[in-house]
């Protein structure tokens, strides 16, 4: 808890120091209301169920905004659209967070030339950085290297046989997660045997993980999950192959949701990098910002920190998401 508090109150600081205002400004009623399209991804995980009540929350009439609310079911193409109705709508701010890294320059062309700055929350994009007015969300390179190096160092020099469960394909987290987490493990005994995608989502972990199992049976002894709910979903694969999650099979993670700590909790997890997803607050910051013409800095990166199993058993009672 202490790492998510101090993660909010660094995202305020920069906020503030950025900006000089609040979203929570009192004479917003008395003014027009900004317009505001947001494109989420979709509802894949827990991460995102937070990350879209945040976004809500920060962007409401009472600070001053009207938000059009998207959610793409993870289809690029859905967000493309999305993002083209709210260039047609002539919104005054566009915020996406992209299901995928490509395909962006045409839309954030248009959107350039109708004057409308755009947002990137959560997630980044292989685009011009002129395309866009500035980022801001989590280290996913870095929180992949937290997990690589907690890998490493807990299986030290014994051979271990490992299975990842990716996200999203082509999505900037399962990029940057796997880079990172490779990097780390890099001249450990650790060996891959087989990573797929999961999507992000429960269901897709448990079905990954039954194949798995399927083939390489109780040969595995690691699992890399590239988020939580994918994790999750593996435990009951795990379970219903006769065998013991956390002890059999050991399991890191990322995103740090209320279900994953309580699994590391449990011990049916080993490890869990943090992902804040309480972004809303600064978003709508540096919205404000850039719309009264202040100049912001391109990246803007949360703080994340990392459990261990007394770690989320002590952060569970107050954990926010
Ligand atoms: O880790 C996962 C979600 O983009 C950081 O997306 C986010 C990821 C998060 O679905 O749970």
């Amino acid at each position: 808890m202490k790492r998510i508090l101090k993660g909010v109150a660094a995202a305020g600081i920069l906020a503030l120091a950025v900006t000089g205002i609040t979203a929570g400004s009192s004479s917003a009623a008395s003014k027009k209301l900004i317009v505001v399209g947001f494109a989420q991804t979709g509802s894949e995980s827990g991460w995102r169920a937070a990350n879209t009540l945040s976004m809500k929350a920060a962007f409401s009439k009472a600070n001053g905004f009207k938000l059009i609310f998207n959610a793409a079911d993870n289809k690029p193409e859905a967000q493309i659209a999305a993002v083209h109705s709210f260039i047609n709508q002539r919104v005054n701010a566009i915020v996406i967070a992209a299901v995928v890294v490509t395909g962006w320059d045409n839309v954030l062309k248009e959107a350039k030339a109708a004057k409308i700055p755009v947002f990137l929350e959560d997630r980044t994009i292989n685009a011009s950085k002129s395309l866009y007015a500035t980022w801001l969300g989590d280290n996913f390179l870095k929180e992949g290297t937290t997990a690589g190096l907690w890998a490493k160092q807990m299986v030290g020099s014994t051979p271990t046989n490992m299975v990842v469960l990716e996200g999203t394909t082509g999505s900037a987290p399962a990029i940057d997660r796997a880079k990172g987490f490779n990097a780390a493990i890099a001249g450990s005994p650790i060996k891959l045997l087989d990573s797929q995608t999961g999507n992000f989502t429960r269901a897709g972990g448990k079905t990954v993980m039954e194949g798995f199992l399927q083939k390489y049976g109780k040969t595995i002894n690691l699992l890399f999950a590239q988020n939580d709910d994918m994790g999750l979903g593996a435990l009951d694969a795990i379970k219903a192959a006769g065998l013991t999650p956390g002890k059999d099979i050991k399991i890191v993670s990322i995103d740090g949701t209320h279900d994953g700590l309580t699994a590391l909790s449990q011990g049916e997890f080993n490890y869990v990098v943090e992902c804040n997803p309480l972004l809303g607050a600064g978003v709508a910051t540096l919205v404000k910002a850039v719309l009264a013409g202040k100049s912001v800095p391109k990246a803007n990166t949360a703080h994340d920190g990392a459990f261990n199993q007394a770690q989320a058993t002590a952060a569970l009672p107050t954990r926010k998401y």
